[in-house]
């Protein structure tokens, strides 16, 4: 089952999106997501410059030979760009399969470990009585589990309140890529610990004790300031507590765990094992954020989940609208078959972008499903996508009150 064609295809249906479509000599196709948040066109050229060549000709069911050959074959290993774009063939590869065979990636993964996958959504509000409020409707909604994001008084725009859409509607995306050059935000972290506890009380005051509640506090703390949020935060019982310093030292981590049980996750600019294998190993996490996208695809992710398993960490896979509808199909199937799963983030995406990639997967009462079609379920209407040109855009930049650069 030759590979005779391989297209890279970018559009912007509301943000940027980059996509693989391989095509075999029997007619076959399937598609990988190859999308990096603000470097799109960076693994655009990898792709099309240096692995298309590679793949004509290949036999599209060596799924495991080919992740080797484009990873050590490369020489220089690992990074964002790199394993983009290694994951969007192997992505493309398990569809191709799925479909040569009949059957939903799923099965090829080992079957079903569960009827559905819990995912949680994106609660928010300008301040700590719209954040509950927005809350309360996601629950409404049926959704078992929420992230919370509240404005900080005294910052005029802070991480996971939303700036486009109305903030506290279920089920309209949070969209930070901004078209043009860099939006610039600011930052105080006093600020910051201040009111985090404060809105957590109040939704485990109006909410009860059953909803599953998520915050992401997106790489800003130190380990000691992580440290005291997550003791503060302990008698609301949070799931986890999201990215609560850059993980570039993953040593960082041990501090936070000496002196909270807050639950943590991490992980969702992870590229590969090698960046969670200490967090791992060490249990110094609980969930692990990597997803199929940017972490060398469903034959890495399932690497990772593995490792993860023997420490008892679980998944918890990234799932911002900044990843195409065909990185949410291949999580799901992941989702649904690993033992050790967690819990998924969901972002619905907007209309034109579920209509330039039709898919089987449904939302019902708080979970997922990827459906039951052959490979992973999801297309792409590429004459539709062409009417979506590519638009540079980036993540915004983040500065303390004074002016220095800190992690957005
Ligand atoms: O591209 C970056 C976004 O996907 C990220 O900022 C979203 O942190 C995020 C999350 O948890 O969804
Ligand atoms: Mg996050």
């Amino acid at each position: 089952m030759k590979i005779v064609d391989a297209k890279v295809i970018v559009c912007s249906p509301g943000r940027n999106f980059v996509t693989l479509k391989l095509t075999t000599e029997d007619g076959v196709h399937g598609l990988g997501d190859a999308t990096l948040n603000g470097r799109e066109l960076a693994v655009a050229a990898y792709l099309q410059e240096h692995l298309v060549p590679l793949l004509i000709g290949r036999d599209a069911r060596r799924i495991e030979d080919t992740w080797h050959y484009l990873y050590k074959g490369a020489y220089w290993r690992g990074g964002p760009v790199t394993m983009t774009a290694i994951a969007a063939v192997d992505t493309a590869l398990w569809d191709i399969q799925g479909k040569a065979l009949g059957v939903p990636v799923y099965q090829l993964l080992g079957g079903r470990a569960r009827d559905s996958v819990m995912v949680y959504g994106h609660a928010h509000g300008d301040d700590v009585e719209e954040t509950v409020a927005s809350v309360a409707r996601f629950v409404a909604a049926g959704y078992k589990a929420v992230r919370a994001q509240s404005g900080i008084p005294g910052l005029a725009a802070t991480y996971g309140v939303a700036v486009a859409h109305s903030a506290t509607t279920v089920g309209k995306s949070y969209e930070p890529a901004v078209r043009g050059l860099p939006v610039e935000s600011l930052w105080s972290t006093e600020k910051y610990l201040e009111t985090v506890p404060r809105l957590f009380a109040r939704v485990r005051q109006e909410l009860g004790a059953d909803v599953h509640l998520l915050h992401d506090v997106h790489h800003r703390l130190t380990p000691n300031e992580a440290a005291r949020l997550g003791k503060e935060l302990e008698p609301y019982h949070l799931f986890w507590m999201e990215d609560p310093v850059p993980a570039e030292s993953q040593e960082s981590f041990r501090l936070i765990r000496r002196h909270t049980t807050t639950p943590i996750a991490v992980g969702e600019v992870f590229s590969s094992i090698y960046d969670c294998q200490q967090l791992i190993q060490e249990q110094l996490i609980d969930y692990v954020r990597a997803t199929v996208v940017h972490a060398g695809g469903l034959t890495h992710l399932r690497r990772i989940a593995h490792l993860a398993e023997l420490h008892h960490v679980r998944t918890g896979c990234h799932g911002a609208t900044d990843l195409s509808p065909v990185c949410m199909a291949a999580a799901l199937h992941f989702d649904l078959s690993v033992h050790n799963f967690g819990i998924q983030e969901y972002l619905p995406h907007n209309d034109d972008t579920d209509r330039v990639f039709p898919h089987a997967y449904t939302f019902a009462d708080g979970a997922m499903h990827p459906g039951e079609a052959p490979g992973l379920g999801v297309d792409i209407d590429e004459a539709l996508a062409a009417t979506f040109p590519y638009q540079r855009a980036y993540l915004p930049v983040n500065r303390k009150l004074d002016g220095t650069l800190h992690s957005w």
